[in-house]
């Protein structure tokens, strides 16, 4: 009777171990990162602890998820690459898989599954060589002007920019902005967006919207840049509301020195040159109604708790429901 056989056949591990397994493993963290339009790169190392050179077979295979569905089955490389080790050989294997075999599957919300699948004489390592590979987003700048602290009724601009530094245009482009409720934008809204095209390699985009400081205190606005290539980035501006409604230099009152502003843009009229501040009505426009709204923010005086979702005056409504 062949015992050697019979153990083998019972203790299939332990006659692995016997044998001095090989290993195969990914090198690095566990996420791999792989720019829009770039190669993913990846070190395996195989180590082959036999006293003996063997033959090792390399592949690999990405699988695409969402969350923990799998997307498509994989796609691989085979036939599988051979590489002979040495006897107490260790070496590390780069594998590259190019942009065109990833780029059907990028999308937003999918990531990627990459494993090694390797064999050494009749021993098989798929499955345990896996990272997770996550598409880097395109970084995008968000600036409000002016910037920092503005009076209250002010035009603040906001640019929600993005420069594609990958290797590919990005396609199917919607850019969002969202205020925190005290900058309401030109379509009465706290929240604008608008579908973009499309940005070539090397090309800029720009998102410039209008909006209206309409409430006291900070304030923080979103810009989020999303496409159908690849993922969605995100910036963020704060802004700093002082004054109130007739408040034009910010003083956090309605005084004489604001009157005198506010007649210095009667005389100008159009917005501009006249101070939008000091068009109370936002018709573009500073002439009697605005008068008629400055003189109770003036009879008011101070702007304590003008302009806060509390305690609102007339004229803070009128704001929020603005002439169309
Ligand atoms: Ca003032
Ligand atoms: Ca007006």
């Amino acid at each position: 009777m062949d015992i050697s056989s019979t153990y083998k056949q019972a203790n299939p591990i332990a006659y692995q171990v016997n044998v001095q397994t090989p290993t195969a493993v990914l090198v690095g963290g566990p996420t791999v990162a792989v720019g829009v339009g770039q190669a993913l790169s990846a070190t395996l190392r195989l180590s082959n602890p036999a006293g003996t050179a063997r033959e090792f077979l390399i592949g690999w295979y990405l699988n695409g998820t969402t969350g923990t569905r799998i997307l498509e089955k994989r796609i691989a490389t085979f036939p599988a690459e051979s590489v002979v080790l040495d006897g107490g050989e260790t070496r590390d294997i780069q594998l590259t898989i190019p942009w065109v075999t990833i780029e059907p599957w990028a999308r937003p919300l999918v990531s990627f599954e990459l494993t090694a699948s390797v064999s050494c004489d009749a021993i098989s390592f798929a499955q345990i060589a896996q990272r997770s590979v996550v598409v880097s987003a395109v970084p995008v700048n968000l600036i409000a002007a002016p910037a920092g602290t503005v009076r209250f009724n002010d035009v603040v601009y906001l640019d929600l920019s993005l420069h594609n530094s990958t290797a590919q245009a990005i396609e199917g482009i919607t850019a969002r902005l969202v205020s925190g409720g005290s900058l309401l934008f030109a379509n009465n809204s706290f929240r604008i967006e608008a579908s973009m095209g499309s940005v070539p390699v090397g090309g800029e985009l720009h998102y410039v919207r209008v909006a209206r400081a309409i409430r006291k205190g900070s304030d923080k606005i979103a810009g989020t840049v999303s496409s159908v290539t690849s993922s969605g980035s995100s910036a963020m501006v704060s802004v700093n509301i002082v004054g109130c409604l007739g408040d034009l230099d910010g003083g956090d009152s309605v005084d004489d020195a604001d009157f005198s502003l506010f007649v210095q843009a009667c005389d100008a009229c159009l917005v501009p040159p006249a101070d939008p501040a000091a068009d109370l009505n936002r018709d573009g426009v500073v002439e009697d109604s605005d008068l008629a709204l400055f003189t109770q923010a003036y009879d008011r005086g101070s702007c304590e708790g003008i302009g806060l979702s509390k305690n609102r005056g007339s004229a803070d409504r009128e704001l929020e429901n603005p002439p169309k």
